[in-house]
C-alpha cells in the first residue's frame, strides 16, 4: 500500500498505537521483546514524535533519561527497566553497579550514544509554543530546569571523548555509534582479540526470524570483551580510555555533535545563557571542522578515524554524510547531496524506496537484510530530512518525506527496511521508526 491508497490518519493512529505498547509510563521501550529497555538516542527520537501527540508526555521521555546522567555528564545508552526482561547484555552483566560516577539508584549500561537529544528538545519546545497554554508553560519550565544537564553532557563530549579538541568524538564500543555491525567497524574490530569471556547466551536472535540478519557469535563475544574491559577498570573515563582495545573517532557521531551543540546554544540564547551559548557555539564550529577535515577528496564521503591503528577508515556508508547532518560550508554539502540522490544512493535503481542505505547498493560490503551493513533505518532518513530543512533544502526535505510515508504505509515500523525488496526487518512495532513516522506526517 503506498500513502495515497493509505490515509495519513490511518498511519497517524497506527503510529501512536505503537507508541502506546512501548510505553512504560515513564519511559518508553525501543521495541517491545527485542529492546524492552530504554536506549538514548531512540528516547530522542521517540520524544519528537511524542510531541506530535502529547508535549508533557514527550518531557516525560527527556526528563527520565536525564535522570539517569552519569556524575561525569555522560548520558547512558542504555536505562534499564527495574523488571527482569531477559534483555542481554542486561544490568547486572554491564557491571555498572561499581562504577562511581553512576547516580545510585539508576541502573544503565555504561557507555553512550549520539546526542540527538538537545535536536529533540527544539522539536518538543516548538510543538509546545504552535500549541501555547499549559504545553508552552511546560516545555519553557522544562528547559530551564534541564538545560544544565544537557551542557553537562556536551561538555563532557567535548573534554573526555575529544581531549585533544580535534573535534571528532572517539568511542570505545560499536554500540556508541548505534551503528553496531557496520562496516566501518570491521577493520577495528578485526584488532579486538577477545581474552576470556563470561559465558553467555545470546536473546537477540530469538526476536527476528533470520539469524543471520544479525552479528555472528565471534562479533558478540568482541562485544561482550569491550564490556568487560570497561568494567574492569569500573568505567572510569581516563582508565577505559588507557584499556580498551576499541578507539574510533566517529565522524557521524560527531555531526550529530555539532548539530546539537549549534541547537542547543540557541536555547542557551533563550535562557539568558550568553556564556554558555557562546561555548557551545564554539563547541558547534570545532565539531563541524572536525568532520569536514574527515572527508576523502576522491569520494566526497566522510571517514572514521581508528586511534588504535593510526587509519582512516573508508567506507561507503552512510555516515559518510556526517556533513549533512553537521552543516557548514556550503559547496562541501552541495557536492554531498548530489552524492547522495545520485546513483549510489538514493538514485540507486534498485531500491524500492528512493531512501539512503546504510551502506551502499554499489559497496562490496553490501549486505540488503543484514542489520547496519545495508538496511535502510528510517529514523536516519528523519535525521537528514531534519538537516535538510535547517539548510533550506526543501527539495531533498520533500523527497525523504515522500519516499518516507510511502516505506511506512505497511504499517510495520519496523526497526529496518531492506532498501531492494522493501521487506520490513528486526523487531517490529519499533518505537522511534513509529515517532519517525508522526514527524513526518507533521
Ligand atoms: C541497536 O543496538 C543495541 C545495542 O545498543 C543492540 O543491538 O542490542 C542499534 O540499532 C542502536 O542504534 C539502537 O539504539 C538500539 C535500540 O534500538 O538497537
Amino acid at each position: 500500500m503506498s500513502i495515497e491508497t493509505l490515509s495519513t490518519a490511518q498511519l497517524r493512529a497506527a503510529a501512536i498505537e505503537v507508541l502506546r505498547v512501548n510505553d512504560l509510563g515513564t519511559m518508553t521501550t525501543a521495541a517491545p521483546n527485542l529492546y524492552p529497555h530504554m536506549w538514548s538516542w531512540d528516547a530522542a527520537f521517540i520524544s519528537i514524535g511524542l510531541a506530535r501527540v502529547s508535549v508533557p508526555r514527550a518531557i516525560t521521555e527527556l526528563r527520565t533519561l536525564l535522570a539517569a546522567q552519569w556524575t561525569t555528564g555522560m548520558i547512558p545508552h542504555i536505562v534499564f527497566t527495574d523488571d527482569d526482561t531477559g534483555y542481554f547484555p542486561g544490568f547486572d552483566r554491564w557491571g555498572t553497579a561499581n562504577a562511581a560516577a553512576l547516580p545510585p539508584g539508576t541502573r544503565s549500561s555504561g557507555i553512550c550514544q549520539p546526542p540527538v537529544h538537545a535536536i529533540a528538545l527544539r522539536h518538543i519546545l516548538d510543538r509546545a509554543r504552535e500549541n501555547g497554554g499549559s504545553d508552552q508553560q511546560a516545555a519553557e519550565s522544562f528547559l530551564a530546569e534541564s538545560f544544565d544537564g544537557w551542557l553537562a553532557w556536551h561538555r563532557w563530549l567535548a573534554t573526555v571523548r575529544d581531549p585533544d579538541g580535534v573535534g571528532l568524538v572517539e568511542i570505545h564500543h560499536g554500540w556508541e555509534s548505534g551503528f553496531d555491525n557496520s562496516p566501518r567497524w570491521d577493520g577495528p574490530y578485526s584488532r579486538v582479540v577477545p581474552g576470556e569471556v563470561e559465558p553467555f547466551t545470546r536473546r537477540d536472535t530469538l526476536h527476528v526470524a533470520d539469524a543471520s540478519e544479525r552479528p555472528d557469535d565471534a562479533e558478540y563475544t568482541k562485544y561482550l570483551w569491550l564490556v568487560q574491559q570497561m568494567a574492569s577498570v569500573r568505567f572510569d573515563d581516563d582508565a577505559v580510555r588507557d584499556t580498551i582495545d576499541f578507539r574510533v573517532r566517529d565522524v557521524f557521531f560527531s555531526g550529530i555533535m555539532a548539530a546539537s551543540s549549534e541547537v542547543l546554544a540557541g536555547l542557551g540564547d533563550e535562557l539568558g545563557r550568553t556564556g554558555d551559548a557562546a561555548e557551545l557555539r564554539e563547541l558547534a564550529a570545532r565539531f563541524r571542522a572536525g568532520v569536514a577535515s574527515t572527508v576523502d577528496p576522491a569520494t566526497g564521503l566522510a571517514r572514521d578515524y581508528d586511534v588504535l591503528a593510526s587509519e582512516w577508515i573508508s567506507t561507503d556508508t552512510v555516515s559518510g554524510f556526517a556533513p549533512l547532518v553537521a552543516g557548514g560550508d556550503p559547496g562541501l554539502l552541495e557536492r554531498q547531496r548530489d552524492l547522495l540522490q545520485g546513483p549510489h544512493w538514493m538514485g540507486h535503481p534498485d531500491l524500492r524506496f528512493p531512501l539512503p542505505p546504510s551502506t551502499s547498493p554499489a559497496s562490496p560490503a553490501f549486505r540488503p537484510r543484514t542489520y547496519w551493513r545495508g538496511p535502510v533505518w528510517p529514523f536516519l532518513n528523519l535525521l537528514l530530512g531534519w538537516a535538510s530543512a535547517r539548510d533550506g533544502q526543501e527539495h531533498l526535505h520533500g523527497s525523504l518525506r515522500s519516499a518516507s510515508l510511502d516505506q511506512l504505509s505497511d504499517l510495520k515500523f519496523a526497526e529496518y527496511y531492506d532498501p531492494l525488496s522493501g521487506t520490513p526487518l528486526g523487531s517490529f512495532a519499533q518505537a522511534w521508526t513509529a515517532a519517525a513516522a508522526l514527524e513526518w506526517i507533521g
